[in-house]
């Protein structure tokens, strides 16, 4: 017995009676949740600012998930990074097929260059890179600005869909007015007929903060979601589906004194905080949260928001894997 499964291995065969113990009765993912604080990485962004120049490469912190051994991942499918880009300086334009987005935690007035579109963008504004988009990124204010990116680099490393090119010139030349997708994209409801593309990803690249706090506040008396409060998916302006064909991106906001009911659900997610103070408590762990903490949750982790002020609302920018999940058949939620 022993000797036929030794050459068995040697011949790369195995037993489906050696496996067994995979096929577990629900997701055991290795990746843990995880909290980074805003002081913590606030501090380490300033400092990369003093001894990191931005070279060929972004000065962006990759949040490396401490349950992935040590792999270039905040969940299992995305990662996670905090970027700087200090006065007059300039990100070089490359492109890759994992797809981005940028959340935007301080500075007014720096800007991410997508397919020859310059995007201006202030606090609380999501900026998409689709796949393959060409993109830079220059900050001409006298003010720091930090952004929060998110890209499905694992999920591409998975699929062996890794493509990057560096650009020959530090810019990409402009071909389009500044904001043209918000012009064009940005009304809500009201989408131009005479665009027949029709891209996978939004091809509007700015959801502001002022259109995004708007509706939160709103439908703030609104009973919402027991488990995601009053919460909303951006969506697609002409398809009404996810922004990205692998991630998705929500808003929620917790009323003051406001606790979820717990859930679980297949699929990851990384929480950004935007304002507010609240915990959320995740197979039994409670991590408490503050503005400008970074939060990740595994596929299947049973998890309860909660604001922890009576008087202010709590609001939590993710972005998730869903729709990957959900397009292969495979989501699944379960109340806890
Ligand atoms: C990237 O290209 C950017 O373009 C930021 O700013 C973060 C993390 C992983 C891989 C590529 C950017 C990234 C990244």
């Amino acid at each position: 017995m022993r000797d036929f499964h030794e050459r068995m291995h040697a011949a790369g065969v195995y037993g489906l009676w050696e496996l067994a113990s995979q096929m577990t009765k629900h997701p055991e993912p290795k990746a843990v949740a995880h909290i980074w604080k805003a002081s913590l990485l606030d501090a380490m962004i300033r400092e990369a600012g003093e001894v990191v120049p931005v070279g060929e490469e972004r000065r962006a912190l990759q949040l490396f998930n401490p349950g992935l051994d040590g792999r270039w991942a905040t969940t299992n499918t995305m990662i996670a990074a905090i970027q700087l880009l200090l006065p007059g300086e300039t990100a070089r334009a490359h492109r890759h097929t994992p797809t981005a987005i940028r959340f935007i935690m301080e500075g007014d007035g720096a800007y991410t260059a997508v397919d020859g579109e310059r995007v201006y963008m202030r606090p609380g504004d999501l900026v998409l890179t689709p796949s393959w988009a060409w993109h830079d990124h220059g900050n001409e204010t006298d003010t720091p600005v930090v952004w929060m990116d998110g890209l499905d680099v694992p999920l591409v490393q998975f699929l062996n869909a890794m493509f990057f090119q560096m650009h020959d010139a530090r810019e990409f030349p402009l071909t389009k007015a500044h904001n043209a997708s918000e012009r064009l994209h940005g009304a809500g409801g009201l989408t131009p007929t005479w665009v027949k593309e029709r891209p996978r990803s939004s091809p509007l690249l700015l959801y502001s903060w002022e259109a995004t706090w708007k509706s939160l506040q709103a439908l703030r008396d609104e009973k919402g979601d027991e488990h995601d409060g009053i919460a909303f998916e951006y969506t697609h302006p002409q398809t009404g589906g996810p922004v990205l064909p692998t991630m998705s991106c929500w808003i929620q906001m917790l009323r003051p004194g406001e606790r979820l009911r717990a859930h679980r659900h297949t699929g990851s997610a990384v929480y950004c905080v935007v304002q507010g103070t609240g915990e959320t408590i995740i197979d039994g762990r409670r991590f408490a949260w503050e503005k400008g903490d970074i939060l990740t949750l595994p596929s299947w982790a049973l998890h309860e928001h909660a604001n922890r002020s009576s008087r202010d609302p709590a609001v939590l920018f993710s972005i998730q894997d869903r729709p990957v999940v959900e397009a292969l058949g495979l989501y699944r939620e379960e109340a806890g």
